[in-house]
């Protein structure tokens, strides 16, 4: 998989006079089966998260509230996305480095994962990754 395709996908979103529902099923709007949903918030003006890649972890993110950066790093190429809707998420691959910032006050990030937690599957190191990605 390559950085081409981490992409925005849009969700459904049902509008009416009450406000908006959106919704996400396992493997349907987004590329993989859900299996650990996790949420980062409260977080510090200026404050970076991320700064890792994931060996095999699939990862949907949401903006659920507020707007942050995801910058997303294949080892060679830096794309950087701005997500500040609660119907549209960034859909990241396996085997991309990832830094969150550009918080905004009062924002939520909300993620969606293809697999339990597991620090085995964490690239914490940026020169390790280099090398397993080229
Ligand atoms: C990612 C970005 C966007 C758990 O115990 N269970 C979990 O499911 C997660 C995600 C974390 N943790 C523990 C592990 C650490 O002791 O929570 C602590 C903070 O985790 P970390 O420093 O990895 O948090 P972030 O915000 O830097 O990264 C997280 C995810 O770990 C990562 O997969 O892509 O959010």
């Amino acid at each position: 998989m390559s950085l081409s395709d981490c992409r925005f996908i849009q969700m459904p979103k049902v509008s009416d006079v009450r406000g908006n529902l959106t919704y996400i099923e396992s493997n349907n709007q987004i590329p993989f089966d859900i299996r650990r949903v996790y949420y980062i918030y409260d977080v510090p003006g200026g404050s970076e998260r991320g700064s890792h890649a994931h060996r095999s972890l699939h990862q949907f993110v949401v903006a659920m509230s507020g707007s942050f950066d995801v910058v997303l790093h294949d080892g060679e190429t830096e794309k950087r996305f701005h997500l500040n809707r609660s119907y549209s998420g960034l859909y990241v691959c396996p085997m991309m480095w990832r830094t969150l910032d550009n918080f905004s006050s009062g924002s939520v990030c909300m993620v969606l994962a293809s697999e339990f937690y597991a620090e085995s599957d964490y690239i914490r190191d940026w020169d390790k990754f280099v090398d397993l990605a080229n």
